[in-house]
């Protein structure tokens, strides 16, 4: 009996245990059920290959404005008359100025102005040298001077001279601060001496609008 006793107290307070914990746990949850076979999707195509290494495309050269050839005239009952050529370059504008009719022998300094108005007898209404970075005045030696400063024309005995020079930082662009376009060229009845403020070249003999 004592036995039995003992098995009918362990019964009864397993009973009681169970009753303070609240019962057994809950089974787990089942796994969810496996994901329908289906067809798996097509692969994504590969990537395209990867582009090689941009190379720099040169960049268009703008094209050069094209050449203005400019007609000299001199004084009223003047002989003076010339020509220039002018060319945009890569290292700027070349001029190319010829006249004819000059007094024989002797230097005459040859400006770009800075008004394309040849229409005064003394062709003052050029105004003064085409000087956009306000620089002195100063020969083709000097390479600080004003853009328009085109040094000397050496005439011979026949009357003709000419002179030939490029013009570093100047163009023939439309409305470029340092264009040669829509200004005049004026010969001059004496040599530049490269003194200030112009050159001490005297009257103006011959004159011609750059762009017209
Ligand atoms: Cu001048």
């Amino acid at each position: 009996m004592k036995t039995s006793s003992f098995a009918v107290i362990l019964a009864f307070g397993t009973i009681g245990l169970l009753s303070a914990c609240g019962g057994p746990a809950e089974p787990p949850a089942a796994p969810p059920p496996p994901p329908a076979a289906t067809e798996a999707p097509p692969a994504p195509p590969p990537p395209p290959p990867a582009p090689a290494p941009a190379v720099e495309a040169p960049k268009p050269k703008a094209e050069p404005s094209p050449p203005i050839t400019v007609t000299i005239a001199g004084q009223k009952g003047s002989k003076v008359k010339g020509t220039a050529t002018l060319t945009e370059t890569d290292g700027g504008v070349k001029v190319v100025l010829s006249v004819e009719g000059v007094a024989p022998g002797g230097d005459h300094g040859a400006h770009v102005h800075e008004k394309g108005d040849c229409s005064s007898p003394d062709f003052k209404s050029a105004g003064g040298h085409f000087n956009p970075q306000s620089n002195d005045h100063g020969l083709p030696v000097t390479a600080k001077r004003h853009l328009g400063d085109l040094g000397n024309l050496t005439i011979g005995k026949d009357g003709k001279g000419s002179l030939e020079i490029t013009i570093p930082g100047a163009n023939l662009k439309k409305d470029d601060p340092n264009s040669f376009a829509g200004k005049a060229i004026i010969v001059h009845a004496k040599k530049d001496d490269g003194g200030q403020p112009t050159g001490n070249a005297g009257d103006r003999i011959g004159c011609g609008v750059i762009g017209s």
